[in-house]
């Protein structure tokens, strides 16, 4: 107690003060992960853990000459744990860089150690619009959730549903993703009745739910945070619902990879938008999913992995970019700019924004070879963030 009272002290007075903060020697570049492994977002630490994993076993733990140590640690979803866990990864451990971050709060949390301490920091998982204005050291690898809403506010009305019913977790992301499918649903000519929001923790879907069938939208539209999917369509089945003649409609937060297989056969004909599916049919996706399967007993990557493995690219690459020249700054410049195709396909790192511009596709649930995939069927290319956009 009294080690960790004296290292916040003086991590903080090292911060306040501006004090070169050395990062580490020359002969490691430290990468500082911090997920939550345990808690109610643990299966998006153990995705991105074992993607990061991944990717060292396939490109090497050696970049730009210096030997990659992967620091991961568990901030169990609590935002004062990631706060301070970032702040002895900067002070103690002299990380290069910082990385992780499953839920909007917990990324928010670390943001000011970012900025403070000039290290870059790579946010795998949140995917509130604002993060990336918390610092000017954030970069995401994953996703918005208004990138990914937008698309499904545009396929729904054109596919026969011209009333809905909005349900989303209420925070960062659920506000997001309701404001922007709303928008462009209601601008293409569809009608919002109503807008739900269920608490993040321990959510009870049951008295939603029932509402939701006393209204009798077209369509449900649904967020909720991965890992949450399998509890939101179990009870959408059991309330017959679908039977109802109400159709489910989702970003893939929802029909998360992760836990498709266990949704059962109900969740066949759900559609979502998203950026990736684990079915996306590329060469890229089909070595990443099987490398990935091979290396964690069958499991299934899913967006949050992508989001991960992708980190881990970024960071790679800017370490080379960077020449060996040290610090935040350098590496950061790093990152900017970069064009790849990931297993999603292509991403470029936008400069600007740094958010990532890539393809959001339509997808449907359907059952090949006994099991249950997101099966993609249109793509709109290229999608920034719209929320940047606008202000642009
Ligand atoms: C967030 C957004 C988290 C989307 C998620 O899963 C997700 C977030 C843990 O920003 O908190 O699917």
């Amino acid at each position: 107690m009294l080690r960790r009272h004296l290292v916040q002290a003086l991590s903080l007075s090292a911060l306040t003060l501006g004090l070169p903060l050395a990062h580490a020697d020359d002969s490691t570049f430290k990468i500082g992960l911090i997920l939550p492994m345990t808690g109610q977002a643990a299966s998006t630490g153990k995705q991105i853990e074992a993607a990061a994993k991944l990717y060292i076993a396939q490109h090497g733990d050696t970049v730009a000459g210096k030997k990659v140590e992967l620091i991961v640690k568990d901030d169990t979803g609590l935002p004062d744990v990631t706060k301070r866990i970032a702040q002895e990864l900067v002070v103690n451990d002299k990380v290069d860089v910082l990385a992780g971050f499953g839920l909007t709060p917990l990324a928010l949390a670390a943001a000011p150690i970012a900025t403070q301490s000039k290290t870059p920091m790579v946010v795998m998982a949140a995917a509130t619009s604002s993060i990336t204005e918390a610092s000017p050291f954030i970069v995401r690898s994953g996703f918005t959730l208004p990138q990914v809403s937008v698309a499904m506010g545009d396929w729904a009305p054109k596919n026969g549903i011209k009333s809905v019913v909005t349900l989303v977790s209420d925070y960062g992301p659920g506000n997001d993703a309701e404001k922007y499918f709303s928008e462009r649903f209601e601008l293409n000519g569809g009608k919002v009745i109503d807008k739900l929001r269920v608490p993040l923790r321990n959510p009870d879907f049951a008295p939603f739910l029932q509402k939701v069938r006393d209204e009798k939208p077209d369509a449900l539209f649904v967020f909720v945070p991965s890992g949450n999917g399998a509890a939101v369509m179990k009870q959408f089945l059991e309330r017959g619902m679908d039977k109802a003649g109400i159709k489910m409609i989702a970003t893939g937060d929802v029909t998360d990879d992760d836990q498709l297989n266990d949704m059962g056969d109900g969740a066949i004909g759900v559609v979502t938008s998203h950026h990736y599916s684990a079915a996306h049919p590329s060469a890229v996706n089909k070595k990443f999913v099987a490398d990935f399967e091979a290396a964690n007993k069958g499991m299934r990557p899913n967006f949050m992995a992508v989001g991960g493995y992708d980190g881990m690219r970024v960071i790679y690459e800017a370490a080379k970019n960077a020449k060996g020249q040290g610090g935040g700054p350098a590496l950061l410049a790093g990152m900017k700019g970069q064009i790849f195709e990931s297993p999603r396909g292509q991403v470029l790192i936008d400069a600007q924004t740094r958010e990532v511009v890539q393809d959001v596709y339509l997808r449907k649930v359907e059952k090949k070879d006994g099991q249950l995939y997101n099966v993609e069927f249109d793509v709109i290319k290229s999608v920034k963030d719209p929320a940047k956009v606008k202000q642009q």
